[in-house]
């Protein structure tokens, strides 16, 4: 038996959850049980769902998140590889909800599988983004190659320069990545300090945020949309990698060129 039984527009909104863990780990982004996955379900809970009995106790958020109040998450399990999660969501992740007081969460289904150590920014984004009005309900962290790669360097962590260079690697980039990629100094890994930095680089009106040395986190209206967006970008890293890799500096799409697209697209100068 699981929550997903009878229920298929949750179901299908877990898949895609699958599908891009799978995709994570065949791209090499999701060593052990790097990077973690929550999406915002609220809007998938039927009356049966909010009459099943918590399967944990109730556990503390560290905040109190006053936006989350009656919310329902998708969480990746902590410790739990991206590559048993593609086949298994419900085994290596779980689902919780948020309690009235908005600082304590209890785990609904299937399994008593505590939610990713990154919980905290996860969550602090989620009622963010819903305190804003947006239609985002996904957040994805994973660690792609070649853009943690480029924050090993002083240069590319000044602000919009990394975005500027991977914008002008290929038309694509632009255009489905349209706000470019914030960067966040390094800091400890599921600190609050990490969390209160990523709400301030996506309220600078990033989608994807850097962490130096670390990965990156992206929010979307699905997880499939927020794994595109970090996708593209990542794609542009590895082709300024190949130029290098060629014996010399690509040139990159010219300022004319980025105008004019940025033009027929109707994207953000
Ligand atoms: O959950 O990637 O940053 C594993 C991580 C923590
Ligand atoms: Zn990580």
């Amino acid at each position: 038996m699981s929550i997903l039984d009878n229920r298929a527009a949750l179901k299908a909104e877990i898949d895609k959850v699958a599908e891009v863990a799978g995709y994570l780990w065949m791209k090499g982004w999701a060593e052990r049980n790097g990077g973690n996955i929550t999406i915002n379900i609220t809007e998938f809970v039927d009356d049966g769902m909010k009459s099943l009995p918590a399967i944990s106790g109730m556990m503390p958020l560290g905040k109190v998140l006053p936006h989350l109040k009656g919310c329902w998450f998708y969480c990746k399990g902590t410790q739990k590889r991206m590559r048993d999660l593609s086949r298994n969501p419900m085994e290596n992740g779980s689902i919780i909800r948020i309690l009235d007081d908005c600082s304590h969460y209890e785990i609904v289904a299937d399994c008593p599988v505590a939610p990713t150590s990154e919980l905290p920014s996860h969550l602090a984004v989620h009622d963010y983004l819903l305190a804003k009005g947006s239609p985002y309900r996904a957040s994805l962290h994973t660690h792609p190659i070649e853009l943690v790669a480029l924050t090993h360097n002083r240069d590319w962590m000044e602000k919009d320069r990394a975005t500027r260079m991977l914008w002008s690697m290929i038309p694509e980039t632009k255009a489905f990545c349209p706000r470019g990629l914030g960067m966040v100094p390094y800091m400890l890994p599921s600190s609050q300090e990490l969390a209160d930095a990523t709400i301030k680089a996506i309220d600078e009106d990033y989608d994807v945020v850097m962490w130096e040395k670390h990965g990156v986190f992206a929010v979307d209206t699905d997880i499939m949309s927020a794994f595109d967006q970090v996708d593209v970008l990542n794609k542009s890293a590895q082709i300024y990698i190949a130029a290098r890799n060629m014996g010399f500096i690509p040139d990159g799409m010219t300022d004319a060129q980025m105008t004019e697209l940025s033009n027929a697209f109707g994207l953000p100068k």
